[in-house]
């Protein structure tokens, strides 16, 4: 859905920063890639870092994307000597504090694909905050391993 042409002009201008003057009062996500889901799995887990870089805290209220049904954000937990996932809902990120999603720890999990993912490609996540914030970023498909 997304063509080459478009990702390369976004790199671009993004690599370059022609226009982006860094906002010290804004969010942003950095480095957000996913995994295609294995065959036969409609599931896939998105890694970033969400930077807060604000003075007041922030709460997630509502994750979406256009190519899944739902967006979850997860915590790996121990628990009974076994690894869990649970949701974590209105996770909250204070002031200028940064939220790591990784492997082992907090995640976002993509339920439903509405088309094939394939290694290469790119979509946007759209993070939605309580009191109307709203960032938006380009998540990239990794080839596994
Ligand atoms: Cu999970």
């Amino acid at each position: 859905m997304f063509r080459l042409i478009g990702v390369c002009i976004l790199v671009l201008v993004g690599f370059t920063g022609c226009g982006q003057k860094p906002n010290p009062e804004s969010v942003i996500v950095k480095n957000a890639f996913m995994y295609p889901p294995v065959p036969g799995s409609q599931v896939g887990a998105i890694y970033m870092v969400l930077e807060n870089q604000t003075s007041s805290p922030i709460v997630v209220n509502y994750i979406h994307t256009t190519i899944a049904d739902r967006v979850e954000v997860h915590q790996h937990i121990h628990e009974d000597g076994m690894m869990k996932m649970r949701q974590a809902k209105h996770l909250k990120i204070p002031a200028k504090q940064k939220q790591l999603f990784e492997p082992g720890g907090y995640h976002l999990m993509v339920f439903d694909f509405y088309e094939p993912i394939t290694a290469g490609s790119r979509f946007t996540l759209v993070i939605e905050f309580e009191g109307g914030q709203r960032v938006e970023a380009p998540v990239d498909v990794r080839p596994q391993g």
